[in-house]
């Protein structure tokens, strides 16, 4: 399949190709959760759920492979490290009892994924306790299992948890492709810029392109 992309064409088979969608979780995307504790304004980010519903749509549809994550930490956060819930000074730390539960602790109200994308039986879905999805999860490995080489990726935000994940996919050899409308930033000017970094020098990290390029990618086909 072929999708106009920045900085040129991306080109990806079905078969071998996974949709994933980091981290569309209430922690995010709703007051009261980690995003609102960091000192975010968290309703920016809610816009981009109908172009990745559309594309969750499609994808499923065609039959695509789709892996969620969710930043998540073990009830007795043995797998957050002290540099993590220490720093700065948030309005609750990870771990602490706020108004969606315990903050970003994996089973509690504020750690699901937001309905309107929440999983379907048999796609998989990872907790992992950093801002990559590789770090500390067996992602690559069920990636290779699956014979995937292409990832598209959609979610928040852009900057951290989307860009760090992007950039640990490209060094394991993946051709990685961004869906601009389906990511958000609580700092739209940090979104424009991961943007046009993460394409920059040739795709130096990989592609981006608009929802609507690949749905007419996927309709053509
Ligand atoms: N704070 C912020 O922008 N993001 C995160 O802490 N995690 C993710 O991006 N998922």
């Amino acid at each position: 399949m072929h999708v106009h992309a920045q900085p040129f064409a991306y080109e990806f088979d079905l078969a071998r190709t996974a949709l994933v969608i980091i981290d569309m979780q209430r922690d995010f995307i709703e007051p009261g959760g980690f995003g609102e504790t960091l000192g975010n304004d968290v309703a920016l980010l809610e816009a981009i759920v109908p172009a990745c519903r559309a594309v969750l749509d499609a994808w499923r549809d065609a039959g695509g492979l789709v892996v969620h994550t969710r930043e998540a930490h073990k009830a007795d956060l043995s797998d957050c490290p002290p540099a993590k819930r220490l720093r700065g000074k948030p309005s609750l730390r990870i771990g602490d009892a706020g108004p969606m539960g315990r903050i970003l602790v994996a089973g509690e109200p504020g750690n699901q994924i937001i309905p309107a994308l929440a999983p379907l039986p048999g796609e998989i879905v990872l907790d992992k306790p950093g801002k990559g999805a590789f770090h500390a999860t067996p992602l690559h490995e069920l990636l290779q299992q699956s014979g995937i080489s292409h990832l598209l990726f959609m979610g928040v935000t852009t900057e951290v948890c989307v860009q760090t994940s992007m950039r640990e996919a490209n060094d394991r050899g993946y051709d990685c492709l961004l869906l601009e409308d389906c990511t958000e930033s609580y700092f739209p000017h940090f979104k424009a810029a991961a943007v046009e970094m993460l394409r920059a020098q040739g795709a130096i990290i990989g592609w981006t392109a608009n929802s609507t390029q690949l749905l007419e990618a996927l309709r053509s086909a």
